[in-house]
């Protein structure tokens, strides 16, 4: 019988994530957990507990209560939030990480999702058509993070045969949830400011290309590559996956089929440098190939559905 633990249940990726494991498992046997206070869209779903990703102990003993069978684990600083503590952000992205590790080792049935990102390139990858093995140097903290994760998890596959599995989400948009400290949270507020004001002002220049998701491909994703049979799952570091990829510029030519006089400016902020780091387009055939990855939403679908959704 699955039991599943979703930590960091409150954030962009977890709130939507937990309401689809809940609508796939049963509502009870998906446990959502996180250091803040229950997201509205969670209450009245299923159980929640309060819970700090880092406190070792805390989520043995509820791992080891509860039986728990999956962990995904969400909880993380990102990139824009890590360069300003880079320390709190290695500290919890990693421990807490290492510590699911460790429980899966001791308890040794736990199936484990753990996020990585295409933050895990830097300014030396190749930036176009970014495939999953190439030159990977990081230059954030965030990126760093993830990069070590990536190694830890297939260390603690080969070494202890912990069935961990790993996706490289490029920037996530979605109307349930908000971002927090991301670098491409540009392309989710955009959203917000067309319908509230008519105008955005954004932190990234008009041709910042960075690769993109709609989010309910990202859930679609994490639920497929976690049920997929393990024969199937050839890396255990991350698999690129992708869906577009478009800039400042061509995302407000699309909301203003839908908001004719939506207008936006450029003031280019500290994010401009992180995003300058990142791939422009992802290759993602080895997820295409191994476990069947495909995207069902472009940038005209996905706008029509958030400008729907919001208003
Ligand atoms: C960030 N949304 O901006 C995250 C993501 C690829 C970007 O990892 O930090």
């Amino acid at each position: 019988m699955n039991k599943i633990l979703v930590i960091g249940a409150c954030g962009q990726i977890g709130v939507e994530l937990t309401l689809a494991l809940r609508k796939k498992n049963g509502n009870d046997v998906v446990i959502a957990a996180d250091i803040k206070n229950e997201h509205p869209l969670l209450q009245g779903t299923g159980p929640y507990v309060t819970l700090d990703a880092t406190d070792a102990d805390a989520t043995r003993v509820l791992v080891k209560k509860e039986g728990i069978t999956e962990i995904y684990l969400l909880a993380a600083l990102l990139s824009a939030t890590g360069e300003k503590n880079p320390k709190l952000a290695w500290e919890l992205n990693m421990s807490s990480l290492r510590q699911i590790l460790d429980l899966a080792v001791e308890e040794k049935n736990i199936k484990i999702f753990w996020p990585s990102s295409i933050a895990v390139f830097g300014p030396t990858t190749p930036k176009d058509g970014t495939p999953q093995k190439t030159i990977i140097e990081p230059s954030t903290m965030y990126g760093i993070t993830k990069y070590a994760g990536e190694l830890l998890c297939q260390y603690y596959h080969q070494r202890f045969g912990v069935d961990v599995r790993s996706v490289r989400y490029p920037g996530l948009i979605s109307w349930k949830s908000l971002p927090g400290g991301g670098t491409t949270d540009y392309a989710v507020e955009i959203f917000h400011e067309a319908l509230k004001n008519k105008t955005y002002s954004c932190f990234l220049s008009e041709n910042t290309y960075l690769p993109m998701m709609y989010m309910d491909d990202a859930i679609r994703a994490t639920i497929e590559i976690m049920y997929a049979p393990a024969e199937k799952i050839r890396s255990r570091m991350a698999y690129n996956i992708s869906a577009m990829s478009f800039s400042p510029k061509e995302i407000t030519e699309v909301i203003k089929k839908q908001i004719p006089d939506f207008t936006i400016s450029y003031q280019p902020d500290h994010r401009q440098q992180i995003a300058d780091g990142w791939p422009k387009s992802i290759d993602d055939t080895a997820a295409r190939t191994e476990w069947g990855w495909k995207p069902e939403y472009d940038l005209e679908k996905m706008t029509i559905e958030m400008l729907k959704n919001l208003k």
